[in-house]
């Protein structure tokens, strides 16, 4: 075995399922980047490729559901696992698979980030996969953080006459089994974005940000990251909740546009010395935006 002089204490261990987005503007790319950058170490099980650009998602393609059984079961028989995230998971199989898994570790807190389309509204989950994430995850999930059309569609049902509040989406998902709920309202007509943490007696903490005028790929993804990078470093659920926004909030500030589409997240913004008033400036370039 091979040993340092020095053994360096181990950074907080953060198990990703997610999809493999080649651009890194989302995806297990994504949440390597946000939990390097927020000092924890990330091992990952691959659910899916995808072939996608900043402009759009082209084909998916779900791995075996045994080989993602496998890469997860192996790092987590060989070291001790703060946080699980799970993003895109791509077929009921993996559904089912990465269900079985974590019900073995119950004592892991799970962050669900339950990714049904992406921002730019391409479908990555189909209906017997949102079934199943109903059914068999929900009730393992720590905090379940959709943004609103992913709140409607997890929430909706049968007896519905018109569209249920968010408040009302979220007491059901958490009576579906989440423990916390955080609804994103990205995607909401408002004019400041309104992120709503919700746990069993209602509404925990809402935080209101300013809409910036960009596109971006990968915003979700990096903010559930850097949530359960904050629980696996130790804090508790409303301080990883603020603190992960403020964190993401300036991945956007600093976004930069790499392709012909959406703007990436800058989650190593810190390393590059950008200060306030660059991306000030940067931002003022953005007119593109939805
Ligand atoms: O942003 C959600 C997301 C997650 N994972 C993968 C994606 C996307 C959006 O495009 O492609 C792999």
């Amino acid at each position: 075995m091979n040993t340092p002089a020095t053994i360096q204490p181990t950074p907080p261990l953060v198990l990703v399922f997610s999809a493999s987005d080649p651009s890194s503007g989302a995806g297990m790319q994504a949440d390597l980047l946000t939990l390097a950058s927020l000092g924890c170490h990330a091992l990952s099980a691959i659910t899916a490729l995808t072939v996608q650009d900043t402009v759009g998602v082209q084909s998916v393609h779900p791995v075996a559901a045994e080989l993602l059984e496998q890469q997860a079961r192996t790092v987590l028989e060989d070291m001790p696992v703060a946080a699980f995230k799970i993003g895109m998971l791509g077929s009921v199989e993996n559904v089912l698979a990465v269900a079985e898994i974590i019900a073995d570790y119950p004592e892991i807190p799970l962050i669900f980030d339950p990714v049904l389309a992406s921002g730019r509204g391409d479908e990555l989950s189909s209906e017997d996969v949102i079934s199943a994430i109903r059914e068999m995850l929900l009730p393992q999930t720590t905090l379940l953080t959709p943004n609103a059309p992913e709140a409607r569609r997890l929430a909706e049902s049968d007896d519905d006459d018109g569209e249920p509040s968010l408040d009302v989406c979220a007491q059901r998902l958490i009576e579906m089994g989440a423990q916390y709920v955080l609804i994103t309202g990205t995607h909401e007509n408002t004019p400041q974005v309104v992120n709503t943490l919700y746990g069993a007696g209602g509404v925990i903490r809402r935080d209101s940000w300013e809409r910036l005028p960009g596109s971006y790929h990968g915003s979700g993804c990096t903010l559930a990251s850097a949530i359960a990078g904050c629980i696996a470093g130790g804090a508790g659920m409303e301080d990883a909740v603020h603190d992960a926004q403020d964190y993401t909030w300036q991945t956007l500030t600093n976004g930069f546009r790499a392709g012909m589409g959406q703007f990436i997240p800058d989650r190593f913004f810190w390393a590059r010395g950008n200060d306030e008033e660059a991306a000030q400036e940067k931002g003022d370039g953005k007119a593109d935006g939805e």
